[in-house]
């Protein structure tokens, strides 16, 4: 294995194959025992060694879209000893991050954000008159979102010299969906791609070097055959679609953004790659190249399924198995809200559910299975998901938007001006509302109560066990408002799902343990969704140590349970609110708004996330636990208070 770029340069194409082979173990053997994402790093290592064999990082810049694929740049770039790290507590961090080294160009971990990013980086260069290379990689599920448009749209007026990638596997997570990815396959398998190759032979006849141009083209041409049996792809006769859509899949789209187009090249042939980027290098017009590569390439498990080992926790290396859950493991949140989507849809004529690329992450592939009919993949479009969502709620429709915490801020705008605004009865149920302790900052969806509170006519819940988020899911479909749940990552409470869920009465909090009056402090603990569990805890500790303890879930954050709040706020000696979300303007803001409006004198200790992006971890406890959103802080915090020095925990987050 190589130190650094430097060292992949020096070496020959067998040094680089054989490398690429190093690279595929290390891949494999190296995640086994933390998971991360195979699949798309295993699709990508002859793409990552070519790009360092022409380019030079940290001067030229290599732009990832969602950068989860950027593992092979992180074994090339001097990072290959602390590999096994990724994803772990001061480990590697599983996507691009600009302070971890300066061949990370630009960080990223949301989708479609890499062609707007390195075409502001060409800007600039130009700008400045210098010299640097700019690459842009990006998949074909990438481009099925809004924002690579918005940005290839600007491409020809604002720069000459644009490498695009389009790095096609044909995978999003699960099979990329729509039109763009039929388009592509048309692009792949057109029965004229001879004519495309003769098309490209003349394209490049007309560059200075001609020469290698030519001699490249000639290569390329095979590599079309290549890579039409490379991949497996069976050519496609039809010029119109069962569905209507026509086109011969001429690169047309590309061309007409003003990007030449070059492909399809077999994104796995190395020296047909290393060729073609050097053409690319030469280019003085934008150009987007199209190669075609294997997600999970070299990995029997992963080919055959590339929607699992996209991402995954620990696995065998040797078989591809993942462990069997435990008996009595709690179900996942995400399988709660499918089945309940089902459970819905079938009682309910106008329940629809829809997501955004993510049908098994939220979960709803449940109701794609059960009611096909009922189910949307909008592909990585949050925005116009949440439009259409819009859309549908204006002809009766109860449409049900299942999409992560963190990526459902790509459609804010969406939401106060086509939802919210209109007063739309849209029901969002946002998954990893909370940490997503192996991604890091990306994913952690920390920020929801915030904002969405200060929107206008919205219902905010978050259920503390999975039996509430059936509930509350329920119970939207009957709010003429747009609602929104929000629910963490991974296995629930472990309490029995009711078959039947029932109407929870919307903006009222329950009282889960009164105060004894036996005489000791009287401690209100506020603890809100998966935080309930953590307040009920250190309830039965403070109650083992003397306090009078009340334990309420709020299940509102907007509107919240005035009357409950204002009770507790004047009878206890002090109030905790605990939220799995930041402090700032969150549910312990929206409890202290509401006690200065009545005047309400107690002391509020907050306990949620501090105003800073929170790191990468191997477990959610980890971090919890050193930010303080743990039992042992709750209860330090309360007896800090009343100045009780029985306490060992050191304070988190000051008194
Ligand atoms: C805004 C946003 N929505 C959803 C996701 C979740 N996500 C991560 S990777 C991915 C699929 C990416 O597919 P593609 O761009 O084709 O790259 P590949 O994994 O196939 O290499 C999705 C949907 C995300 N990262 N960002």
């Amino acid at each position: 294995m190589v130190d650094g770029p430097e060292h992949v340069k020096k070496l020959t194409v067998p040094q680089l194959q054989e490398l690429a082979g190093e690279i595929r173990t290390e891949l494999i053997e190296g995640l086994a025992k933390g998971g991360g994402h195979l699949g798309p790093n295993l699709g990508v290592v002859e793409l990552s060694i070519a790009l360092h064999k022409v380019f030079t990082t940290p001067k030229d810049k290599f732009v990832w879209d969602v950068s989860h694929q950027v593992y092979v740049h992180k074994l090339l770039t001097g990072r290959k000893n602390r590999f096994r790290t990724i994803r772990q507590t001061d480990g590697l961090n599983g996507f691009a991050l600009r302070t971890e080294s300066e061949h990370d160009s630009f960080g990223a971990g949301h989708a479609g954000t890499a062609l707007s990013a390195a075409l502001g980086m060409a800007a600039a260069r130009d700008k400045r008159g210098t010299d640097e290379n700019v690459v842009a990689i990006f998949g074909d599920a990438a481009l099925t979102n809004g924002i690579s448009f918005e940005a290839m749209n600007n491409v020809a007026h604002t720069t000459k010299k644009f490498i695009g990638i389009l790095n096609d596997n044909e995978w999003s997570i699960a099979k990329n969906v729509g039109a763009i990815s039929g388009y592509l396959n048309k692009l792949i398998t057109n029965p004229r791609y001879n004519q495309l190759a003769k098309d490209f032979e003349n394209f490049v006849r007309r560059f200075p070097k001609g020469e290698l141009a030519l001699k490249l083209a000639h290569r390329a041409e095979g590599g079309f055959k290549g890579a039409l049996t490379g991949v497996g792809l069976k050519p496609t006769t039809s010029l119109v679609e069962s569905d209507g859509r026509g086109g011969q899949g001429s690169p047309v789209l590309f061309e007409e953004m003003g990007m030449r187009y070059l492909g399809p090249i077999d994104g796995h042939d190395l020296p047909l790659l290393i060729s073609t980027l050097e053409f690319a290098k030469t280019c003085d017009h934008p150009i987007v190249i199209h190669i075609l590569t294997q997600k999970g390439k070299g990995y029997e498990a992963a080919l055959k399924q590339p929607e699992k080992f996209h991402g995954l926790g620990p696995y065998n290396a040797a078989t591809g198995e993942t462990p069997a859950t435990k008996p009595g493991t709690p179900p996942m949140y995400q399988d709660v809200m499918g089945q309940t989507c089902v459970k819905l849809a079938k009682k309910n004529q106008s329940v629809v559910g829809l997501t955004a690329a993510m049908p098994s992450g939220t979960g709803m592939k449940h109701l794609e299975k059960a009611m096909p009919e009922r189910y949307y993949d909008v592909g990585i479009a949050e925005e116009h998901g949440v439009i259409f969502a819009a859309g549908m709620a204006t002809m009766g429709l109860r449409p049900i938007v299942a999409i992560y915490s963190s990526f459902l801020q790509r459609a804010y705008d969406c939401i106060h001006h086509d939802v919210c605004l209109q007063d739309l009865p849209v029901i969002f149920c946002m998954d990893r509302a909370g940490l997503s302790a192996n991604d890091g900052p990306t994913h952690h969806g920390i920020f929801d109560i915030s904002y969405l509170r200060c929107f206008p006519n919205v219902i905010a819940m978050a259920p503390a066990n999975e039996d509430e988020l059936a509930d509350m899911m329920f119970t939207a479909t009957t709010i003429n408002h747009p609602t929104f749940i929000r629910y963490p990552r991974g296995a629930a409470e472990g309490v029995p799902v009711k078959d039947e869920p029932a109407l929870i009465e919307v903006g009222k909090a329950v009282v889960q343990q009164n105060f004894a009056n036996n005489g000791g402090r009287k401690v209100a603990l506020f603890g809100l969704g998966p935080m309930n569990a953590i307040a009920k805890k250190a309830a039965a500790q403070l109650v083992a140590d003397g306090y009078d303890v009340a334990v309420i879930n709020p299940r509102f954050t907007k509107p919240i349970d005035a009357a409950v709040h204002e009770q507790f706020g004047r009878e206890a000696d002090l109030v905790v609110t605990l939220e799995d979300h930041v402090l700032i303007g969150g549910y312990g803001s929206a409890v202290l708004e509401l006690f200065s409006e009545q005047a309400v004198k107690t002391t509020v200790v907050r306990i949620g996330w501090p105003d800073q992006f929170i790191e990468h971890a191997t477990t959610q406890d980890e971090l919890r636990n050193k930010y303080g959103l743990s039992v042992a802080n709750t209860v330090a915090k309360v007896k800090s208070y009343f100045g009780d020095t029985t306490s060992a925990t050191k304070l988190v987050g000051g008194a």
